[in-house]
């Protein structure tokens, strides 16, 4: 029998801190915007892994948090007892898949369409300094959609950060969609710099936590966009968890060190 990277931690109920688990947003918390991990945050991880069962929970797909936080060949399915991409609509315990849900499936493919077109309309109307590609990412769970494109720079990225901040264009069209498609049962989230996420009511970040609620009687979240409108605020708020708030890795760091002891 093979022995999996998992082995090599104390089984998921035998961690020295019982019956609880750690769960990180990734972008601004475990690394800064869609960058990557730190050596620094890399070690603690571990050293925490050894005392409570870890995970993370990112909007972006796995192939995205992979980029993130699999650095240097690491499997990012190995690095975590539980990985949580789209929210947790892709999810893996100890490097086995869980159950998954489909966003196009759930809103059928009518009126995704309607959707879509749209959105689309809206974007080419749009006179933003810069624009790039893939305006609309398809993903599993949920669609996320960028008026200046996937496709920008990190240093597009930022310039259209500092741009919206003043002319709102992420929040126009979040408000525009809001009120066409209200009979859609949709939620909005503006969780990163250059695009905003929609997904079914209830699929936001708390989707994750049926997969741990049953096995942990204390749940760690930790976040930086735990306000009103930012992507951590459900699961922040969420009764299951016990939240914090941080303001980027190295806080996450700081937080940890203090809070078991590290
Ligand atoms: O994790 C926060 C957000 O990160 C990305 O946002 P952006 O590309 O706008 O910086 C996206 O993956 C988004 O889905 C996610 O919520």
């Amino acid at each position: 029998m093979s022995i999996s990277v998992h082995d090599q931690y104390p089984p998921l109920n035998d961690r020295p801190i019982k019956n609880t688990v750690c769960l990180f947003d990734v972008d601004g918390t475990l690394t800064p915007a869609r960058r990557s991990v730190s050596p620094e945050m890399l070690a603690l991880l571990q050293k925490l892994r050894n005392k409570v069962a870890i995970g993370f929970v990112g909007g972006s797909d796995l192939v995205k948090q992979q980029e993130q936080l699999g650095v240097n060949g690491a499997n990012v399915i190995d690095m975590f007892d539980y990985c949580f991409a789209e929210n947790g609509l892709t999810a893996y315990r100890q490097g086995v898949a869980l159950p998954s849900n489909n966003f196009v499936r759930w809103l059928g493919e009518e009126k995704y369409k309607v959707m879509a077109n749209f959105i689309l309309h809206h974007i080419a109307d749009l006179d933003i300094p810069v624009k790039r590609g893939t305006f609309i990412e398809f993903r599993n769970g949920m669609i996320n959609v960028s008026p200046i494109g996937r496709n920008a720079s990190i240093q597009e990225r930022n310039e259209f950060e500092a741009y919206d901040k003043i002319h709102g264009v992420r929040k126009e069209l979040v408000e525009k969609l809001k009120e066409k498609f209200a009979d859609y049962g949709l939620t909005y989230s503006i969780g990163g710099q250059i695009s905003f996420d929609v997904f079914p009511q209830g699929w936001d970040k708390t989707y994750c936590l049926q997969h741990v609620q049953k096995e942990f009687e204390t749940i760690h979240f930790f976040g930086d966009k735990t306000y009103q409108g930012g992507n951590d605020y459900e699961i922040f708020e969420d009764s299951r968890t016990i939240g914090h708030t941080v303001t980027k890795p190295e806080d996450t760091i700081e937080e940890l060190k203090k809070l078991f002891d590290l």
